[in-house]
């Protein structure tokens, strides 16, 4: 279909050239690692030129800049041949080199430069940024280590150090040309641009990713070493490149880590100063249009010390006075929140300032003063100033800091949206509801659908007449009505059943363990974290085991629960959870009866990757959240995008997608967010336990020694936390116990569906399928592009 016809084919001689490079071997004998860089810099030099092209294009006009601390890329090749269009070559290629395709991308690790969800949807973003031709910039940090690779040992969380670049990475570039000098009142250091290039589906221009990494200002201290401070010049060197060392993995919980702050100030200043340097070197030294050509969203609170930053650069380098100089970032910076978790909220001791760049701390302090003299102009209480003010109780309140500065506010689905204007940034509301918008997200198809499922994508395109879908998902809707024709739905069904044949090879091969590929494959696979309510979805299992083990229930459909989940090393809690369902495993695969019949899997290190695996293959998508508390999830899109029925609360996106396929073809069960304080005020768990069937049963085995803690503790707190809070908490904060018996009722239903009628169950993945369009994040960032950025398509030649 497209321009790529002028990239130079992709051959084997030029491939077995860069193996050779790579290996120093013949290609036949290198390893697959090797070929792997090999073949992936015979993309980079396709790409060179176009790249180049694109960002010279993008420098001189208005464009887009998002800062965010996580970027979660995971695999580059396949996503580059895809987009490239040049799947079909390397395979030839690589098997004419004697290798196979297959086993080289599988030699790549994930870039896993984020956390979960956050992180994820900035590489979505990039991904259709890039494909819709839009000028916009990723801005991050080159961590040496991303989040950290897990293991189980006796069921219990390991983390070991994810050293994934270790022996080079080929999809960066270092830009050491255009390095930026970042102070700090402790510390000076060097901010080195590494550029990814963004390839985009079906079109020439290639985006860019600047990843940030901190070099010592000189390359060795020659002084110091000279003059026998040997040891002081290397521990020097060692507090620079701590900075971008790693990723700080957690995920919603906020930890006053002051090499974390150092992070987020060390990327935005580096990248506003590149930013700056471009407008000067394109519309000269006045930069009261600075704001004309450059918009900044702000991936959550993390970047947010930008605000004060570019106050910073403007006055005090670029001599501006603050009243333009605040008009400027006024028209700069846009928001996004991305959760109504209390614990999220990043909040900084002032000392932290002080020690570390004083003049950001009088920065914030002015913009503090000036916001409490606004406020009383407009009639505020004082206490309502205090509560919104930038700098009380000796802290620093990013995400006020966001509101008070940004022009637009965004939640990341409607009832996220709705619950942050009510309630989280109520006051900010208030004062200012014209700043306040809903950007629903979404995925990028070509990675969690084309590239991922290329069975489904077969069949797309055939039954549609043209692969248009890729960069068009609404084009699906077209097709809804063949739900009506048994043989397409048959083909789905076929499909699928393929697909759950090769995750039962895939996880056989990675861990060892055998599942039913026809059994019902029924998946929950994010982060750990109470509110996302793993817990409830292992106590079913339990209660399942207990139902076929002890009561002889029969006409169980078969079942394989699928669940994969890193927990932040700190939260004792999640980890307690892990530890619980690996037991509950345990319980059920050994089981000689049981085991013919449910089988539980955790998938060890979940990823980018391993979730590429995954999704195709899921029957059921468990989005389970306590309502209210999932701001969107995104997940929920790639389940429903790949043929899965969602098994749901109505919370976050969740409430979008039934809105968008039916209540008919969505299993929805669990309490309300409006009915949630209602059912909360009366609420009695140890009530709930004795009453609901199943609950007291399964409760009970976390302590009479069915399932072993390794003598923890901690299947005990578990336990408690849900009952009587142990006495000193809230007991059952999520309303696991409450949301029980309906999800209980909800679940057995969909498993009963499944096996009844296998036509009806494909005719509900259908209509998910089709109705997908609204949650590609090409929509997502057309809304982002034409109401928050003003920014249009800049399509090179
Ligand atoms: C300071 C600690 C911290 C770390 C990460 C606070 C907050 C975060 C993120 C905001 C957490 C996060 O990833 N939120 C998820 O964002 C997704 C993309 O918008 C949503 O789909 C998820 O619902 C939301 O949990």
């Amino acid at each position: 279909m497209s321009s790529n016809a002028q990239i130079p084919p992709l051959s084997t001689t030029t491939v077995g050239g860069h193996v050779r490079a790579a290996a120093g071997t013949s290609p036949q004998t290198s390893p697959d690692r090797k070929f792997w860089f090999g073949l992936s810099r015979n993309v980079m030099e396709q790409l060179a030129d176009r790249w180049e092209d694109t960002t010279q294009a993008y420098s001189a006009t208005r464009q887009q800049h998002y800062f965010s601390a996580e970027f979660l890329m995971g695999r580059a090749l396949l996503n580059n041949l895809t987009n490239l269009e040049l799947v079909e070559d390397a395979e030839q290629a690589v098997a004419e080199l004697g290798h196979n395709l297959s086993d080289i991308l599988e030699s790549e690790n994930d870039a896993a430069l984020g956390n979960g969800g956050l992180g994820r949807l900035a590489a979505c973003f990039l991904d259709s940024c890039a494909t819709q031709d839009l000028p916009v910039t990723g801005y991050g940090i080159l961590y040496r280590y991303g989040l950290f690779k897990q293991t189980f040992d006796h069921g219990f969380q390991v983390e070991h150090p994810d050293a994934w670049k270790e022996d080079g990475y080929p999809f960066v570039v270092r830009r050491a040309e255009q390095q930026r000098i970042v102070t700090f009142d402790d510390m000076i250091l060097r901010a080195v641009p590494y550029d990814m290039p963004i390839t985009g589906y079906g079109t020439k221009n290639v985006g860019t990713l600047r990843l940030w990494k901190a070099e010592p200002m000189e390359e060795f201290d020659y002084d110091a070493f000279n003059s026998q401070r040997f040891t002081d010049a290397i521990v020097e060197r060692e507090a620079v490149m701590d900075l971008c060392r790693v990723l700080y993995p957690n995920d919603t919980t906020y930890a006053g880590k002051v090499l974390r702050v150092r992070q987020q100030y060390f990327f935005v200043s580096a990248s506003l100063q590149a930013m700056i340097a471009n407008y000067i070197e394109q519309h000269g030294e006045d930069l009261s249009d600075f704001a004309k050509y450059n918009c900044i969203q702000l991936n959550d609170t993390h970047p947010v010390l930008a605000i004060p930053e570019l106050m910073r650069l403007l006055m005090d380098d670029h001599k501006l006075g603050w009243d333009a100089a605040w008009k400027i970032v006024t028209e700069t910076f846009a928001y996004t929140n991305h959760t109504v978790l209390a614990e999220a909220l990043e909040q900084w001791n002032v000392t932290i300032f002080q020690q570390l760049f004083n003049r950001i701390f009088e920065i914030v302090c002015e913009i503090d003063r000036r916001f409490r003299e606004d406020m009383r102009a407009r009639g505020l209480s004082e206490d309502t100033i205090t509560y919104m003010s930038p700098v009380h109780d000796g802290t620093v309140h990013m995400a006020w800091i966001a509101c008070y500065a940004a022009y637009s506010i965004n939640g990341v689905a409607a009832l996220h949206t709705e619950i942050i204007k009510a309630e989280t940034l109520r006051e900010w509301h208030n004062i200012w509801p014209e700043k306040f918008n809903n950007k629903t997200n979404g995925v990028t198809p070509r990675r969690w659908l084309k590239m991922c499922n290329p069975r489904l994508s077969e069949l797309l395109t055939k039954r549609s007449g043209s692969d248009a879908w890729v960069t068009d998902l609404d084009e699906l809707k077209k097709l809804r009505d063949l739900t009506e024709d048994d043989e397409v739905m048959r083909e789905l069904a076929e499909v699928k059943a393929a697909n759950k044949r090769d995750f039962a090879q895939w996880i056989e091969d990675r861990q060892g363990i055998t599942i039913d590929p026809e059994s019902i494959y029924d998946v929950q696979i994010k982060r750990l974290h109470e509110y996302k309510r793993q817990l409830m979805n292992a106590l079913y299992v339990l209660d399942l085991y207990f139902r076929i083990k002890e009561d002889g229930e029969k006409n169980i459909p078969a079942r394989t629960f699928i669940f994969g989940a890193k927990a932040a090393p700190g939260y004792v809690r999640a980890k307690a959870i892990i530890k619980l369902i690996n037991e509950i495993a345990n319980l059920v695969n050994n089981d000689p009866e049981v085991s013919k019949i449910i089988k539980v899997v955790f998938v060890e290190n979940y990823n980018v990757s391993p979730a590429e695996h995954i999704i195709p293959a899921a029957d059921v998508s468990e989005q389970i959240s306590t309502a209210g508390k999932e701001a969107s999830g995104t997940s929920n899109m790639k389940f429903m995008m790949n043929g899965a029925l969602t098994l749901g609360t109505l919370d976050g996106a969740n409430v979008e997608i039934v809105d968008s396929v039916g209540d008919e073809n969505a299993y929805i069960f669990g309490a309300k967010v409006e009915e949630l304080p209602e059912l909360r005020a009366h609420y009695n768990p140890a009530q709930v336990y004795e009453t609901v069937p199943g609950l007291k049963r399964a409760l009970d085995a976390l302590v009479d020694g069915t399932l072993n803690d390794g003598h923890s503790g901690m299947f005990h707190d578990l336990r408690a936390s849900l009952l009587d809070g142990g006495g000193w908490e809230t007991p059952d904060v999520y309303y696991v116990l409450g949301d029980f018996a309906s999800y209980r009722e909800t679940r057995d239903r969909m498993a009963a569906d499944y096996v009844a009628e296998p036509l009806d169950w494909a005719r509900k993945c259908w209509v998910n399928i089709c109705e997908s369009g609204r949650f590609s994040s090409d929509r997502t960032i057309n809304d982002y592009a034409e109401e928050v950025w003003k920014i249009s398509p800049a399509a090179i030649s």
